[in-house]
């Protein structure tokens, strides 16, 4: 049983009562004017692409009663969990903890470190704090998924190659089908997307499946594209 989403390398069979929605950092320190990523010279405007086609799948699965499971990337205030190399890399002038026009940069509590208000969770929605770029490293993720029997996930958020796929790489390994939005994913380099997309549904899906987000909110509301 499923519902079949036409994806590369092949088709996806969403299994909605199994799959989970992973939204990833969508977070203003990533996105927003003044935050980490612009602070760091990055060109934003490619992230906030992904904005509108990730709500149009939120809003399918909230819809059809799909778990919505939010992650942020960001550390404890005294930077207890962050890593001496974490914390080194770059040799930025503005680094991980430093202030920013939106307070203390990814810093869990923090203006900057919360997600946008075009995607903000809502209750029941777990929202998942990591240290790292995965979502499954240092975090209670598999345990949350694994207790719902979640085996499918759909995975949205920022940015494509960095914490995505991370993610991806982890959640594929501990045996979960992955399924990556491409449009509901973004990069602040696009050409780092559009291979970061290849790379994962390459060699028949060596990593998982890639499909636009209009497919994906169809399949969730009932029907094929
Ligand atoms: N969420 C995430 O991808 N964190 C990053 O640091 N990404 C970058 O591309 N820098």
């Amino acid at each position: 049983m499923g519902v079949s989403i036409p994806a590369r390398p092949y088709e996806f069979v969403l299994d909605a009562p199994h799959a989970a929605f992973l939204i990833i950092d969508m977070q203003r320190d990533f996105l927003e004017p003044g935050g980490f990523g612009d602070a760091l010279g990055n060109e934003i405007s490619h992230l906030r692409a992904a904005i509108a086609p990730i709500g149009t799948v939120l809003a399918a699965a909230r819809a059809a009663g799909v778990l919505v499971i939010h992650t942020r990337e960001g550390h404890r205030p005294d930077l207890s969990d962050l890593a001496g190399a974490k914390h080194r890399r770059g040799r930025h002038a503005t680094r991980i903890g430093d202030a920013g026009p939106m307070g203390r940069i990814l810093i869990r509590g923090e203006p900057g470190h919360g997600i946008i208000p075009e995607l903000a969770p809502v209750a029941g929605e777990p929202v998942i704090d990591k240290p790292g770029k995965g979502a499954f490293y240092a975090t209670d993720l598999e345990l949350m998924l694994r207790a719902r029997g979640v085996t499918q996930l759909i995975l949205a958020g920022v940015t494509t190659e960095v914490c995505v796929h991370t993610t991806l790489r982890e959640g594929n390994d501990r045996g979960f089908e992955c399924l990556v939005l491409e449009d509901g994913t973004a990069s602040y380099f696009p050409e780092f997307h559009q291979t970061a997309l290849a790379m994962a549904c390459a060699q028949d899906g060596i990593f998982g499946w890639v499909a636009p987000s209009a497919a994906v909110a169809a399949a969730l509301t009932g029907g094929t594209q």
